[in-house]
């Protein structure tokens, strides 16, 4: 039996991460499982999600940060075992967003190489789609924006810039950038559908790694 493969889906706040998650799974049916992270029913991702809904519980920036990969490993194993078993699996967020939200806090120390180390030996995915609005300042007209503790324009600025900065400084061939500026959510659907397609087609055994 082939390897399910693992999809990535990355971006910004409000740019449709969740919405074109949903599209996908429901799109190919029982063959993927969608997991979302920060995966806030765990032990770990209960304090993540009080950390990002209360600004009264406050952590210091490097424990939240391991925290975020901390909740990856907690899921991990599933996911693997998810993959050999031959079911794909839809990501709604990882390391790319660990690192670039950690990172742009732009704390001494806690740098690009220091976000990435915690992270390093979970699975790589074979695909990641990195939803691109060029103007971040019109995704606040979106539902519920401004509620979470980063949903600040001026943050979500620098983490636009640090994302970029990671792809950088992680290389990955399997890594596509899509603008999504001023695209319907069918639009976009319409761009990256075929991209899954391919690579859910494809029969490499091999997993990549962090
Ligand atoms: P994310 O998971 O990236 O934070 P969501 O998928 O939750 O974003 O979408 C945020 C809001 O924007 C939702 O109300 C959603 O219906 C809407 N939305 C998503 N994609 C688009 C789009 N391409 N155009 C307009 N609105 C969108
Ligand atoms: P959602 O709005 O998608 O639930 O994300 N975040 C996420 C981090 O800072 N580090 C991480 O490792 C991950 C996965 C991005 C909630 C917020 O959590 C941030 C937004
Ligand atoms: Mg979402």
């Amino acid at each position: 039996m082939t390897r399910g493969k693992l999809i990535l889906i990355e971006g910004l706040d409000r740019t449709g991460k969740s919405t074109q998650s949903e599209k996908i799974v429901k799109e190919l049916g029982d063959e993927v499982v969608l997991f979302k992270f920060p995966e806030r029913s765990t032990p770990i991702g209960g304090l993540i999600n009080q950390y990002l809904t209360d600004r009264s519980f406050d952590l210091p920036p490097q424990s939240i940060h391991l925290l975020f990969s901390a909740n990856r490993w907690e899921v991990n194993a599933k996911i693997c075992s998810l993959l050999e078993s031959g079911k794909h699996v839809v990501l709604d967020r990882y390391v790319y967003s660990g690192v670039a939200y950690s990172a742009a806090k732009q704390i001494p120390g806690m740098d690009i190489s220091w976000c990435l180390n915690p992270d390093k030996g979970l699975v790589k995915p074979d695909l990641t789609l990195f939803l691109s609005n060029q103007d971040s300042s019109s995704l606040q007209d979106r539902d519920g924006y401004g509620e979470e503790r980063y949903e600040k324009a001026a943050f979500q600025k620098k983490v636009r810039e640090t994302f970029f900065q990671v792809f950088d400084a992680i290389p990955d061939d399997n890594r596509v950038i899509v603008d999504v500026t001023g695209k319907s959510i069918e639009q976009v659907f319409d761009t990256i559908m075929p991209l899954v397609r391919k690579v859910l087609g494809n029969n490499s055994e091999d997993y990549l790694y962090f």
